[in-house]
């Protein structure tokens, strides 16, 4: 490790890894800095049980090492956390990346020199650290949001938060066990956690469309058939709106499979495109609806596209996906407080369980609704709500992340002239191609806002900005560049069109509050923070920019 890196790093999760390998590669020394006390970003913190991904693991893997592709065996369809955690570390080893990353070192001030055109890191032990280049791969889910419930540090008993799970296990058994939140996290966690626990409690304010997910172990001549074919697989990636290939085998799997896979199209939570078209939901009658989802599941919902395109299909979903819940769920009231009712399928991103409604037919689950009967107060013993109070011995919060800027807007970043990024972004994210900062020269941001980033599958977007920033790198010093920096009018007309294309879409409708759009923290601005015009599209834009010697950009 060089004493002053021309590259550091800020995380070393998926995205800092794949840095930390590609600049090397490039002749760059590099630093990365990572809070955690060893690799994995997000699957190093979120070890809570239940805990998986969404995007099937052969496509939700690194791309840029066919030896890695050759060696590595998943042994589910969609792998769980510890997997997924086992692949990081593998990478890691693989690759000799520990020894450029310092653990257990969180960064507290980023801020540019501008006489020396370097960027100084502060970290919370109290060190500094200078390089030419600064990358932020901080992760877009990274910065858990724990709501300022009164009396919170009252509670006497353990309290956990899905985003921040210890790495120890933590035995639930005999205990009373509450969960506050019911997205994607809570969702994974409720089953497992009801499983164990000698009672549930589950305090739900929104209700969740949730379809369940695929189950397959992985069958050898399945990881083989994508072997043989990653080069057309990634091809494929690059062309598809989520960068999700849908590529599915063909020698390896019966028709029955692929048909069953088919029909219920239940590749992954990243949208697909819509030109992937099918049969329309309002070419059946409701009764017609109701028996699908009864013979298939729920998640044959998601396959009518139009669903997400034109309101009167998507009520038409919501009600059938309504029916079906009311079909599933014994107790008539808890069915009735699990339907979604203020908002429609594809404002949020789509949630995948493994037996979540069948959780609420056990005797040892209760749902809470707290939409009904707001939390008043946390308790020495548990909790207080409009008309009611809880005791339990271990309270989890499942209740999300300050999403895509929080960990930015943590990092404390001061760009050129002492400009904050906390000011610049008061009214919401303004960058360039949710890659670069105006004022803040040679800082790059891997997935920031205004990015594909989580509507993309993550390791395709990482991948794809981790190689623009090196290429980049590399194109200025061949040219004795010794600075780059967005400028301000690139930016604004960037930002207005991840606006425009977002309008109009099921993410923006005016019922839907999701943390896509920041409704989820109190205070943070409306906006829709992701690229929704497909990564395809974005992709060719960032490569026309680079093209054009770094169109939008200004050179020193
Ligand atoms: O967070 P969320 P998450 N009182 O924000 C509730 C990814 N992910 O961690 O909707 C009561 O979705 C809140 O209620 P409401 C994935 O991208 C992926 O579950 O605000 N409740 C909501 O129910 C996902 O979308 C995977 O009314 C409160 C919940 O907490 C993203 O991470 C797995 C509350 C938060 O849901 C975030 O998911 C896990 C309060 N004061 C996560 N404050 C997979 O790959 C919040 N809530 C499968």
């Amino acid at each position: 490790m060089s004493e002053r890196p021309d590259v550091l790093i800020v995380g070393a999760g998926f995205a800092g890894m794949y840095a930390i390998h590609r600049f090397r590669s490039q002749g760059l020394s590099v630093l990365a800095l990572e809070a955690g006390s060893d690799v994995g970003g997000t699957w190093y913190w979120n070890r809570y049980p239940g805990a998986r991904c969404d995007v099937p693991s052969l496509e939700y893997s690194y791309g840029f090492s066919e030896d890695l592709q050759r060696e590595w065996d998943w042994p589910e369809v969609f792998s769980a956390q510890p997997d997924i955690l086992r692949y990081a570390n593998h990478v890691a080893d693989r690759f000799d990346l520990r020894r450029d990353i310092r653990f257990n070192t969180r960064v507290t001030a980023v801020t540019y020199q501008e006489a020396a055109n370097l960027w100084r890191l502060e970290t919370e032990a109290g060190e500094t650290l200078e390089a030419r280049y600064c990358v932020m791969a901080t992760g877009c889910l990274s910065v858990p949001n724990t709501p300022d419930i009164p009396g919170a540090d009252d509670f006497e008993g353990c309290v956990l938060h899905t985003g921040l799970w210890p790495a120890e296990p933590v035995d639930l058994t005999g205990k009373r066990v509450a969960i506050i939140g019911t997205g994607s996290s809570g969702v994974q966690a409720i089953p497992e956690l009801a499983r164990e626990a000698a009672h549930l409690t589950v305090f739900q304010r929104t209700p969740v469309y949730t379809v369940p997910a695929n189950r397959k172990a992985m069958r050898a001549a399945v990881q083989e058939e994508f072997r043989a074919n990653y080069r057309q697989i990634r091809e494929m990636q690059q062309n598809n709106a989520g960068g999700v290939s849908g590529f599915r085998p063909v020698k390896s799997t019966s028709r029955t499979e692929r048909a069953a896979d088919r029909t219920l199209n239940l590749p992954s939570a990243v949208p697909m495109a819509p030109e992937q078209g099918g049969m329309g939901i309002l070419d059946l009658t409701e009764e017609q609806r109701r028996t699908l989802v009864r013979e298939r599941g729920l998640g044959v919902l998601l396959a009518f596209r139009d669903a997400y395109t034109d309101p009167e299909a998507n009520e038409a979903a919501n009600t059938a996906f309504r029916d079906g819940i009311r079909d599933r769920v014994r107790d008539p009231e808890t069915a009735e407080a699990l339907c979604p009712t203020t908002y429609g399928l594809g404002c949020k991103r789509q949630v995948l369980d493994r037996d979540y409604y069948d959780t609420f037919n056990r005797d040892n689950v209760t749902l809470v609704d707290v939409r009904r009967s707001p939390i008043e107060a946390i308790t020495r013993t548990g909790l207080r709500t409009g008309d009611a109070e809880y005791d339990f011995d271990v309270l989890v919060y499942a209740t999300g992340f300050d999403a895509m800027t929080g960990a930015l807007l943590r990092a404390n970043i001061t760009g050129r002239n002492g400009i904050r990024l906390a000011d610049k972004w008061a009214h919401g994210p303004i960058m360039y191609l949710g890659l670069a900062l105006s004022d803040c020269p040679n800082l790059f941001t891997v997935t920031g806002p205004g990015s594909p980033s989580v509507l993309c599958n993550m390791l395709v977007a990482i991948e794809q900005h981790v190689n623009w920033i090196g290429d980049c790198i590399d194109y200025m010093r061949r040219h004795g560049h010794e600075r780059i920096e967005a400028q301000p009018d690139a930016e604004a007309e960037w930002v207005q069109h991840v606006n425009a294309v977002a309008e109009g879409t099921m993410y923006t409708t005016p019922s839907c509050n999701s943390w896509y759009l920041g409704a989820n923290i109190p205070g943070k601005p409306r906006i829709f923070m992701p690229y929704v015009g497909g990564y395809p599209r974005y992709r060719e834009r960032c490569e026309q920019v680079a093209a054009a010697g770094y169109e939008g950009f200004r050179f020193g």
